[in-house]
């Protein structure tokens, strides 16, 4: 066994012996030849519930110390309608492999957590939309105790990419504060994850459906590192500019690559990669933009709260746009996807070399 390939055996155990860690098993059905043969005691039979089931493609590029990038499924469930929403993923995955990483799209399905879906899986999750459970770190044991069919948000995507030793996740916006957060306590769930696992999150930032400053304090709080890439503002998802300054800037991937690389020898939590949507698909975000304060009066008047709030303004606003911000969504996702590859493959370069940066 080479080196990188020992160095990944020695994470994979240790991520298998944490206590509070699922187990991490590969698919019992690809049949593929494994050298984990001690780590993957179980492989003649189906994983136990709770269990996390790895792609036979993802396990191979992990085993082999390669580029791999998490992609979450609740943006295709309750972000996009169908088919615009496989469409998307599959574009998505196709973005990564072209730029050199192995996708993982994360995601429970009849109550097993899988990093790595099949297109069937896609198709699935994609044409369930929002009938599917949106599952945060909160809804994770009860969707897989129910054997339902959740897409995984940021915070559950990141604890599930975590398990199977994924460091670098791409998705379109992350969760925040929410206006009036500071009465209602509606802070997502995607905040204290990044408090607490060690996964960098490549987003285009947050939609000004949130508060935005206090989204960064309270960021600060939960000791996440926040860059913005090749800005020094943090961008707000539709526009490349949200009137703050993201706390520090990275300029290239490999720098990027080098900051988690930092904070996972320093035992941190998670990083937050913020990348402005291109300037070109930027006008029809600022129309999207408008639409957000129709959207949030919309939801105030009819009582929306709770995990139902940020697909019903992601709707809201698709409708009042006509369709516009679903364009601007598209071509930031790729944009991340192609950001995200680029710091993975960095990353298993400075893993491979043992460098830090
Ligand atoms: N922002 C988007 N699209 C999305 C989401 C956020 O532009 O699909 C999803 C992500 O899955 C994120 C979740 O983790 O919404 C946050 O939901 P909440 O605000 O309920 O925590
Ligand atoms: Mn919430």
């Amino acid at each position: 066994m080479d080196e990188r390939a020992s160095r990944r055996v020695t994470t994979l155990a240790s991520h298998l012996a944490c206590g509070d860690r699922v187990n991490v098993h590969r698919n019992p059905t690809a049949g593929f030849a494994t050298r984990f043969g001690d780590l993957f005691k179980r492989d003649a039979i189906d994983a136990p519930k709770g269990s996390v089931v790895l792609a036979p493609d993802v396990a191979d590029a992990l085993r082999r110390g390669s580029p791999v990038v998490a992609l979450e499924s609740t943006i295709i469930s309750h972000g996009m309608p169908y088919p615009d929403n496989l469409t998307m993923a599959r574009e998505v995955e196709a973005i990564v492999r072209k730029n050199g990483a192995t996708p993982a799209t994360i995601a429970i399905i009849d109550g097993v957590p899988r990093v790595g879906l099949t297109d069937d899986q896609l198709v699935q999750l994609a044409s369930l939309g929002p009938s599917a459970l949106k599952v945060s770190r909160r809804d994770v044991a009860h969707c897989i105790a129910k054997g339902a069919t959740g897409a995984t948000t940021v915070s559950a995507t990141m604890l599930l990419a975590h398990a199977a030793g994924i460091s670098v996740f791409v998705t379109g916006g992350v969760g925040g504060v929410h206006r009036e957060g500071h009465n209602t306590l509606d802070v997502s769930a995607d905040l204290t994850e990044l408090g607490r696992t060690p996964v960098c999150v490549v987003c285009a930032g947050a939609k000004s459906v949130l508060d935005i400053p206090r989204t960064l304090e309270y960021l600060e709080t939960q000791g996440v590192c926040v860059a913005g890439f090749g800005v020094d503002e943090f961008p707000a998802f539709f526009t490349r500019k949200s009137g703050v300054n993201a706390p520090c800037r990275v300029d290239t991937p490999r720098e990027a690559a080098a900051v988690v690389k930092a904070g996972r020898v320093m035992g941190l939590g998670g990083t937050v990669l913020a990348v402005p949507i291109p300037a070109e698909h930027e006008a029809d975000g600022a129309t999207s933009e408008r639409a957000i304060e129709r959207a949030l009066a919309e939801a105030s008047e009819e009582g929306i709260s709770g995990n139902a709030c940020t697909p019903f303004l992601l709707k809201r606003i698709r409708e009042l746009t006509g369709g516009k911000s679903l364009v601007s969504n598209v071509a930031l996702v790729k944009n991340n996807a192609r950001v995200g590859a680029l710091v993975a493959v960095e990353l298993a370069g400075l893993d491979s070399r043992n460098e830090e940066r």
